[in-house]
């Protein structure tokens, strides 16, 4: 199958090559498509060079599917111009959402819904996918009420100029440009994307409406303090989750321990639990310190760590995107063949 990756030389593009090469996808030709200064450069793939090209010549080749990552603007520019042409673009900017007309998807949970007229899927928010995955399950067997869940964010979620901010701090090298506004190293900042004006930050925000959407069931609370951390390896999150029933710890493990695309790390006793350290470079959501709230009934604590870059935002699009070859939901000739 012909695919465009757009956005392939930032930090995401990147992973979502090395994500098609280590899961086999049947790339019968890679599109690499950058912007205008990036046209002509080289990215490799499976040990080969490829010339990244115009949108233009993108959308002249005719993918089957483009993975977008690329930011909102490209994305609300350019994606119409592909789904025009008859290629499904999966989405991994903000752009696309929360439009009421385009899925939101997480290929555990909601993969289902996709058809052949969805020509633009979104991929949801790094912070809500990991969350989310977890959550399945348990919302499935005990009902969710209400989430409440502090994050520990890496800087590559920021992008490869925050991770050189962090790095050229740590090493005391000068001229590199700072993107966040107070020091990284050796510093948390309560403070992704922009504020709004209820006080909350837009990542704040995308957790409480992404996981309403994903879960399709608008009576589940969240409420989310979202923070940038000096790691690399992945998001951290602890997270607070009321049910309407009643649980037992031993069923919550089990459910876990079973849930697609989770791995349970929960042994404190030997010091077992999720780490970014650990999630680096992996595609599944681990969870650990799974623990009864006891300051109040039905509710439980548990740690959530994935990789960002991977089942927050590749990994997840890869799959998307496997989903929809192995259902020949796209325009493409050896699909159809
Ligand atoms: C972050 N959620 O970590 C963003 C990336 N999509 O900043």
């Amino acid at each position: 199958m012909k695919i465009a990756v757009v956005g392939a030389t930032g930090l995401v593009g990147s992973e979502i090559l090395k994500v098609l090469a280590e899961r086999n996808f049947p790339v019968s030709e890679l599109i690499p498509v950058a912007s205008e200064r990036s046209v002509g450069k080289q990215v490799e793939f499976k040990g080969k060079q490829y010339t990244v090209v115009s949108f233009e010549d993108a959308i002249a080749a005719k993918p089957a599917i483009a993975i977008f990552s690329a930011g909102g603007g490209t994305s609300l520019a350019l994606a119409p111009k592909f789904a025009e042409a008859g290629i499904t673009v999966v989405d991994n900017s903000s752009a696309w959402r929360m439009d009421p007309t385009k899925k939101l998807v997480v290929p555990e949970i909601n993969a289902v819904t996709l058809t052949p007229e969805d020509k633009i899927i979104a991929n949801p928010n790094c912070s809500t996918i990991q969350m989310v995955v977890a959550l399945k399950p348990l919302h499935d067997r005990f009902k969710i009420k209400r989430v409440v869940v502090s994050t520990y964010q890496s800087v590559t979620g920021t992008g490869k100029a925050a991770v050189d901010q962090l790095f050229a701090e740590r090493t005391g090298q000068e001229g590199v440009d700072k993107v966040y506004p107070h020091p990284i190293d050796l510093n948390v900042l309560p403070h992704i994307d922009v504020f709004l004006d209820n006080g909350y930050t837009k990542e704040e925000m995308k957790m409480v409406n992404e996981t309403k959407k994903i879960m399709g069931d608008d009576s589940i609370q969240v409420t989310a303090t979202t923070v940038r951390i000096p790691t690399i390896g992945g998001h951290s999150e602890a997270v607070n989750v009321e049910f309407e029933n009643e649980f037992e710890l031993s069923e919550v493990v089990e459910l876990l321990t079973n849930a697609e695309g989770v791995i349970v790390q929960d042994d404190p006793k030997n010091k077992v639990y999720p780490m970014p350290l650990t999630a680096h470079g992996k595609d599944e959501v681990f969870v650990g310190r799974i623990r009864r709230d006891e300051s109040q009934p039905k509710t439980l604590n548990m740690w959530i760590v994935a990789d960002n870059l991977r089942k927050g935002a590749a990994t997840n699009a890869v799959q998307i995107a496997e989903y929809l070859m192995k259902h020949n939901l796209v325009e493409s000739e050896e699909v159809a063949a």
